[in-house]
């Protein structure tokens, strides 16, 4: 059986660095649609172009437009061990979305794992990724609290749905990456 994970958490919670160790210890592949609509935008495609405005003013993408990308790059890995979903699902549709692609092909989402980061500190490291990292969404505390309102109305719900299937999770997502990523291992070998 392939496994699967969600990696949650909001904004700046550390999902996207701790994906990318998770990637390399496990060999399960890391989706990131954040990262595949930045790489759509620098592109300039017309999926990027669709995503823009949302993520430039801190909302979230609509979710048939996330949930059709999201298809693809799971249909094009077949031969994949898993994946780690980072920053998927944010909304209860999209939750419902993932678990039928994967009823489809026999398969369901082993853990969701929540990292817990206080509002300050996110908005801390956010604003410093904002010094170097070019993203807009990342360089206006205005933004960037919108983006945290939207995770606490929008996503937080997610946690909840995998919760009442006994599949939810939470780890403290503060401290050093190394001690963080060692807390996720735990939870990832307890599966
Ligand atoms: P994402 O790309 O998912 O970005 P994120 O939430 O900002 O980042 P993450 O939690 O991965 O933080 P990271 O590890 O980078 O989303 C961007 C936008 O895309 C959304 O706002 C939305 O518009 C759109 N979108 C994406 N998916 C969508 C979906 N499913 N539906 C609709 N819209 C969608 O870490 C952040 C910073 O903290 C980094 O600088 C890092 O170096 C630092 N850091 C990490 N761990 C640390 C630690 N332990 N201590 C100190 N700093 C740490």
């Amino acid at each position: 059986m392939r496994k699967h994970i969600i990696l949650f958490g909001p904004p700046g919670s550390g999902k996207g660095t701790q994906a990318k160790k998770l990637e390399a210890k496990y060999g399960i592949i890391q989706i990131s649609t954040g990262d595949l609509f930045r790489y759509e935008m620098s592109h300039d495609t017309q999926l990027g172009l669709k995503a823009k405005a949302y993520m430039a003013k801190g909302e979230l993408v609509p979710d048939e437009v996330v949930i059709g990308m999201l298809k693809n790059k799971v249909d094009a890995s077949p031969e994949a061990k898993g994946f780690i979903f980072d920053g998927f699902p944010r909304t209860i549709p999209q939750a419902e979305a993932l678990d039928q692609l994967l009823e489809a092909k026999n398969e369901k989402i082993g853990r969701l794992i929540a990292l817990t980061v206080s509002d300050g500190e996110l908005i801390n490291r956010l604003l410093e990724r904002g010094k170097t990292s070019g993203r807009t969404d990342d360089s206006n505390e205005e933004i960037i609290q919108n983006r945290i309102d939207v995770y606490k109305k929008e996503t937080s719900p997610v946690y909840g749905f995998y919760d009442a299937k006994g599949k939810s999770s939470s780890v403290n997502g503060v401290g050093t990456i190394d001690e963080i990523f060692n807390r996720l291992c735990e939870e990832i070998d307890s599966i």
